[in-house]
């Protein structure tokens, strides 16, 4: 194994296709991906390239510091590896301030109850019953969260993920006061869902920089591989389930995904994730869409919370079922 360091640390000058030319091995030879791990804030992202460009599996490792703008485009990494490995995956400014700001406006027209809506499908802080924990079923109701939810920078990223043929099931409100938000505990979304197969994934949109002193969430790396683990109940409200202590232990470390606002994190069905409360005086709030694939079957046997959204592609049998069930509302 050899190491060196890139010449180009920490600039923003070359294009990884630029990289790759200056690389002194045959591109025939050359299988490359780019991961990147959590750590600086606001979309500097420590990167790696791990280049396997031999048969002895000689790698070399290439520290690049790519801007936000850089990893926000699609050529640059194996993003489908990368969460296929990990069970999640964080892509910057995949939306901007702007688009987040309104939504965020919205979010106050609701909180201010300014916006009629259904009181059931909102929840509130225990600590503080005036402001939102979460909202359900906005794309439903504003089309603003559905034009961001259907927004073709957010699906061309999940489609790299899941593949063509995109539902969603549904959607939220995930927010967080400041000094009060209270905690998410551990657990598996699909634990609380009826489908199968076990193929899902949630966009974490972050309204606003979620960092680990205002309660961004954590996850644990591969926990996806273990499949669906037991879960028990919990008096936190809105997240009945949590991880037992005999499946926590299975599991390694966890890490922080921190997100700059108009950054997307996504989440597998079976990732391990939780939030800690928010102790900083920064709001963090996220609005979250939960997709499925065209391969998606109602497991559930009561009604519909939420009629699913037809995205593109091949409708799953989970859609088209759904024409038959009265949805509840
Ligand atoms: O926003 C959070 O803190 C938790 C969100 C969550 O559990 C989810 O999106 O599945």
């Amino acid at each position: 194994m050899s190491m060196f360091r890139s010449p180009w640390s920490a600039s923003d000058r070359y294009m990884f296709s630029d990289v790759f030319r200056a690389l002194p091995v045959p591109l025939p030879y050359l299988s490359a991906s780019l991961t990147y791990g959590p750590g600086q804030r606001h979309g500097m992202k420590k990167s790696i390239l791990h280049s396997s460009f031999d048969r002895e599996e000689t790698c070399v490792y290439i520290g690049v510091d790519y801007p936000k703008s850089r990893l926000m485009r699609g050529e640059t990494m194996d993003r489908k590896q990368f969460f296929s490995d990990n069970g999640y995956l964080s892509a910057e400014g995949v939306f901007s301030e702007a688009e987040m700001d309104d939504l965020m406006r919205r979010v106050a027209a609701l909180e201010g109850q300014h916006t009629p809506f259904p009181e059931g499908d909102l929840k509130w802080e225990p600590s503080n019953p005036s402001v939102l924990r979460n909202a359900f079923g906005l794309l439903h109701r504003d089309p603003a969260f559905r034009a961001v939810a259907t927004h073709p920078r957010l699906i061309a990223i999940v489609q790299e993920l899941l593949g063509p043929n995109l539902d969603i099931y549904a959607d939220g409100l995930f927010a967080k006061p400041a000094h009060d938000g209270s905690v998410v505990p551990p657990h598996q979304d699909m634990y609380y869902w009826s489908f199968e197969p076990y193929n899902m994934l949630t966009a974490w949109i972050a309204l606003e920089d979620a960092t680990r002193e205002n309660g961004c969430m954590t996850v644990i790396p591969a926990s996806h591989k273990l499949g669906l683990l037991e879960h028990e109940q919990t008096d936190v409200p809105g997240n009945t389930w949590m991880l037992t202590q005999e499946a926590l232990c299975k599991l390694g470390d966890e890490i922080p995904v921190e997100l700059s606002k108009g950054s997307v994190g996504f989440h597998h069905c079976l990732t391990y994730h939780r939030s800690e409360p928010n102790r900083s005086p920064r709001s963090r709030r996220a609005y979250t869409v939960i997709f499925m694939t065209g391969e998606a079957r109602w497991t559930g046997t009561g009604e519909y919370r939420y009629p699913f959204l037809h995205v593109q592609g091949k409708p799953s049998p989970a859609y088209q079922a759904m024409e038959h069930v009265q949805v509840e509302r």
